[in-house]
């Protein structure tokens, strides 16, 4: 073998090899991590990746999910030209059509519905991507349509809305600043955020202590906790309140803080006190010395972080749960100073870089302020008045009683059924409606129920303005060219703005002017950040002092007792103290005995993207469900059979994986496998009252081996 192919074998960037480094994003998982790629391209195809080094949140390093890049981009299944469906909706046959056609069709059959049934029966709709967002949302307000639903409705934002509920603004913890005692609630960092991850250990090599409390024994509970806390699924509400209760009974509340900033505190006391240690132990399983200890170390540390995570959200009880643990910080003083937790604001597409941008104007300004009520405004009340956005767990009922108005089309990018408990009523809804757009990366069953089907590129393929804390903007050019005939959202988005012909010069005039408007009044030259190719640095503001008030909510104080609830006391029955309740879906019976816990993180998927990546595929080559040993051998399951899971709305068959990830009487399994999918199996009516959010994570239900 000569210099050259040795060369060429090992991929070494050179004039006389071709190869060369471009830098990208890799779009994956979610923003915050969302990290730096070196993609090594020859010929116009990625044929290594790299993590970026000095990245702020990769530093040079790739997580399983970003390793396989390659096989995702270039995955078999990509859509490569838009396409027109020339069968039923459903059977999957379509003929190529070009781009000038498909976004007529699309003028045309919006226009049409708009005419017809008035622009609120138009849903824009986004699952998990971000990117594009801000350009989706302002399409759909300048439309007419306050219907813009996206994955948020069950992600994130109900943590968002709990902190604003409690402290009026989102916080996040000061981990650096070393608090003496860092309690994960429902935190799986390794697996759910590895660059986040990497800061439990630093934290833990500075001799940091760090409690876990999760049903599932995790890889963070295994490899970073001092103390780990294993509750019944579901019962966090009661454990946390006892803990306040021993904080207050010992003298370690700062009632110098709560006197100061806090509101409610005498009604919350009162509801802390029927709560009882043996009361707890008994409810949530956890031995009363150990909910001791959590006490001692939350209650006497002089700095602490409580940090809960979206886990606890996914539980029809989700809003109070949350709230319950997020008073801990309240009642212990352990709020905006360093090493605690500290008032945040987000900076551009969910990210939180320490600056602010125009963002939330170029989304709400053309908001159609006479429109009919948004999906969900009746049902979810606090959601539809804190989020700017329209409940998507309420969208099967609106489109089935056509209550208040009819749902008649759906213009989609980034959309999976598999995302929606009963996953497959929203390809019932796609069959019903009279106009169906779906732009995707890859064939999905959702595209295969759309009228007009298009083509999106992934990151690698795009240009694209993302920011990373403190204060990092990078703007990014194509490591390739889009493959086949795909393009980027933005550029989709814009075209079809266009051709709707709306009133709306801004968002008509494509990605690169509406990003300078997002970013006008910050001292940045886009134009000098996209040449110079890798991350710059911007001046990072401090956000107002958050104790000098007045705090954002109604009281203008931190609130135990929540007023903006309050006011759904007695139409909607809602509790504006964080008070435990049951999350299950129905009562215990003999029948449904075990708990099911859905979704999860796990290392080599995120929702349903890489179960078809053939790299991350085999590390979990099947969908199992993780079972308690104790509980396999009471039911005569060994590792490998096939077993049915039961929820009182229907059964999935996947293979036992014996395993003490999981308690017993719990049982494990991630999501987003088209062969079995568990949404099917969620009742789609299990919902979180104040958010909406689906209880994901508590189901009745029961495993049985199936027959062979
Ligand atoms: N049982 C259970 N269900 C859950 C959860 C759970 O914990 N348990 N978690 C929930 C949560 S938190 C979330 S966030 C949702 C996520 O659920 P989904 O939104 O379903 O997430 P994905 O399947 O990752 O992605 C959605 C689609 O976006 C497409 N896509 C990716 N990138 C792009 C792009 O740049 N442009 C376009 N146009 N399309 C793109 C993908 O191909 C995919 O079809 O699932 C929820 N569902
Ligand atoms: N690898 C990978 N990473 C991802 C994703 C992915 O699909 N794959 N998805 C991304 C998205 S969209 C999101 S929203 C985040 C979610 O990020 P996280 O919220 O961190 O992730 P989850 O694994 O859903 O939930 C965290 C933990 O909550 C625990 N939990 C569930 N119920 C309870 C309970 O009742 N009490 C307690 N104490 N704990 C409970 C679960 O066992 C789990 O270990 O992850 C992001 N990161
Ligand atoms: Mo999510």
């Amino acid at each position: 073998m000569n210099t050259l192919d040795r060369m060429l074998r090992a991929k070494i960037p050179s004039e006389e090899t071709g190869i060369e480094i471009k830098r990208t994003i890799c779009d994956i998982c979610t923003p915050g991590p969302q990290c730096g790629v070196d993609a090594y391209v020859k010929d116009g195809v990625v044929i290594k990746v790299e993590g970026t080094d000095g990245f702020p949140t990769n530093n040079g390093a790739l997580c399983t999910k970003g390793a396989a890049n390659r096989q995702y981009i270039y995955r078999e299944d990509r859509i490569r030209t838009p396409m027109r469906r020339v069968g039923n909706r459903g059977d999957g046959e379509y003929e190529p059509i070009s781009w000038d056609q498909a976004i007529k069709a699309i003028s045309e059959g919006l226009n049409k519905t708009k005419a017809k049934y008035g622009a609120e029966s138009v849903v824009f709709m986004t699952g998990y991507p971000k990117w594009y967002r801000p350009w989706l949302e302002r399409l759909a307000y300048s439309f007419g349509s306050p219907n813009y639903i996206t994955e948020s409705s069950t992600c994130h934002r109900a943590e968002v809305m709990s902190w604003k509920l409690t402290y009026g603004v989102e916080m996040r913890p000061d981990i650096a600043n070393m608090p003496d005692v860092l309690v994960g609630w429902s935190c799986n960092p390794l697996v759910s955020a590895y660059p986040m991850g990497r800061n439990y250990y630093k934290y833990k090599e500075q001799g940091g202590k760090v409690v876990i409390i999760d049903p599932r024994r995790t890889p963070t509970a295994v490899q970073c906790a001092d103390l780990y806390i294993r509750p019944r699924v579901g019962t966090d509400g009661y454990l946390a309140n006892t803990v306040a209760r021993l904080i207050v009974e010992k003298g370690w509340a700062d009632m110098d803080f709560i006197e100061s900033y806090t509101h409610g505190f005498k009604e919350y006391k009162d509801m802390l006190m029927t709560y009882s240690l043996d009361e707890a132990e008994r409810i949530t399983g956890v031995p009363a010395k150990d909910i001791m200890e959590l006490a001692r170390l939350i209650g006497t540390a002089k700095k602490a972080v409580v940090i809960p995570s979206n886990g606890l959200c996914h539980h029809s009880n989700g809003i109070t749960t949350h709230r319950a643990v997020i008073c801990l910080n309240a009642l212990t003083g352990n709020v905006a100073k360093p090493g605690t937790f500290l008032p945040t604001f987000e900076t551009f597409v969910d990210m939180l870089a320490g600056f602010k941008t125009l963002e939330e104007e170029f989304r709400q300004e053309r908001f159609p302020k006479n429109a009919r009520p948004k999906i969900g405004s009746d049902r979810f009340p606090i959601w539809s008045e804190m989020v700017d956005e329209a409940q998507g767990m309420d969208l099967l009922r609106h489109w089935q009683t056509k209550d208040p108005y009819p749902i008649k089309a759906i213009y989609a990018h980034g959309v999976n059924n598999r995302m929606y408990p009963q996953s497959s009523l929203l390809l019932e809804m796609a069959k019903d409606m009279e106009f169906v757009v779906a732009t995707d990366i890859f064939w999905t069953d959702f595209c295969k129920h759309a009228d007009i089907v298009l083509p999106a590129c992934t990151s690698f393929e795009r240009s694209e303005v993302k920011c990373y804390n403190p204060g990092y903007i990078v703007y990014t050019t194509p490591a390739i060219e889009p493959l086949y005939e795909s393009l980027d959202d933005v550029e989709i988005i814009t075209w079809v703005a266009q051709a709707l012909n709306i009133d709306d010069e801004l968002l008509c005039s494509g990605y690169d002017a509406c990003v300078k408007y997002i970013y006008k009044d910050l001292e940045v030259d886009l134009d000098e950040v996209k040449a110079v190719g890798t991350l710059i640095k911007i001046p990072v503001e401090s956000p107002p002092d958050y104790l000098k008030g007045p705090i954002n909510t109604p009281s203008g104080k931190i609130e135990f007792y929540s007023e903006a609830i309050a006011k759904y006391k007695d139409s909607h029955g809602m509790n504006p103290l964080p008070v435990f309740e049951d999350g299950f879906d129905c009562p215990e019976t003999e029948d449904l005995d075990m708990a099911l816990i859905t979704g999860g993180r796990i290392t080599n998927a995120v929702h349903s993207r890489l179960h078809d990546v053939p790299w991350l595929r085999s590390l979990r080559p099947e969908p199992a469900a993780d079972i308690n040993p104790k509980d396999a051998e009471h039911l005569g399951i060994v590792q490998g059979d096939d077993i049915y899971i039961v929820t009182r709305i229907g059964r999935i068959k996947v293979k036992a994986n014996i395993s003490a990830i999981s308690a017993p009487g719990e049982v494990n399994i991630y999501h987003g496998y088209k062969e079995a999918n568990i949404n099917e199996i969620i009742p789609r009516d299990h919902l979180d009252p104040y958010s909406g959010f689906p209880g994901f994570k508590q189901i009745r239900c029961r495993i049985e081996k199936a027959e062979v």
